[in-house]
């Protein structure tokens, strides 16, 4: 699906396996030193040396996002995001909008092309998969006029059903 110019893709795989993406998303904890989930994907794909990077930025707060190096992973960049635990970081979709927002706007400072998320905070940070996906497209479709450079946004989901999740409240959101 194409809004102002920007292609909104929403694939099944593994975020660590986009060879034609600028930047992918990390779902990171504080700490920036790797943990489960996406993160600990990324981690293992990237190599130690991104470890030592992360975490020399670190701490960083919920909603807040910090960008470095892909080391062995086939992207140019890493954008770490922390999203908000659920039911303890709050208001927690202004804290999630937050994590889509500055990512978007750190890949776009840094003139890139394509950035791919993954479903930030609905694994360990328990925030329920369809309220998540309201906020997150929510808050890609308000930035979107902001873009140059970013000409596509891939949303990549680990399992079928958060698929089928995302596909569909993507088009709610466009039918609105
Ligand atoms: N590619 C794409 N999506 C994935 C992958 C993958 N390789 N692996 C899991 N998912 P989570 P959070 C999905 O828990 O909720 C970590 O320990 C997964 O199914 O990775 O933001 C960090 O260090 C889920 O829908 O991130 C933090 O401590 C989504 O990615 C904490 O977890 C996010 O799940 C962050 O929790």
């Amino acid at each position: 699906m194409k809004i102002s110019g920007v292609e909104i893709q929403v694939v099944q795989g593994d975020i660590t396996r986009q060879e034609d993406m600028a930047v992918i998303v990390n779902a990171a904890n504080s700490s920036l030193r790797g943990g489960g989930g996406v993160d600990g994907a990324i981690h293992r794909a990237a190599g130690p040396e991104l470890k030592k990077e992360s975490s020399a930025l670190a701490p960083i707060g919920p909603g807040q996002a910090v960008i470095t190096g892909a080391y062995r992973l086939p992207n140019q960049y890493v954008i770490h995001c922390v999203g908000p635990v659920y039911g303890v970081h709050k208001p927690e979709d202004e804290l999630l909008a937050s994590c889509y927002r500055n990512a978007l706007r750190l890949a776009e400072k840094q003139q890139l092309d394509s950035i791919a998320f993954p479903a930030i905070s609905t694994g360990v940070y328990g925030y329920p998969m369809q309220e998540a996906a309201q906020v997150m497209f929510k808050t890609i479709i308000e930035v979107i006029a902001e873009l140059k450079h970013i000409k596509k946004i891939r949303i990549v989901l680990f399992d079928r059903p958060a698929y089928e999740l995302h596909r569909q409240a993507l088009e709610a959101c466009q039918a609105e």
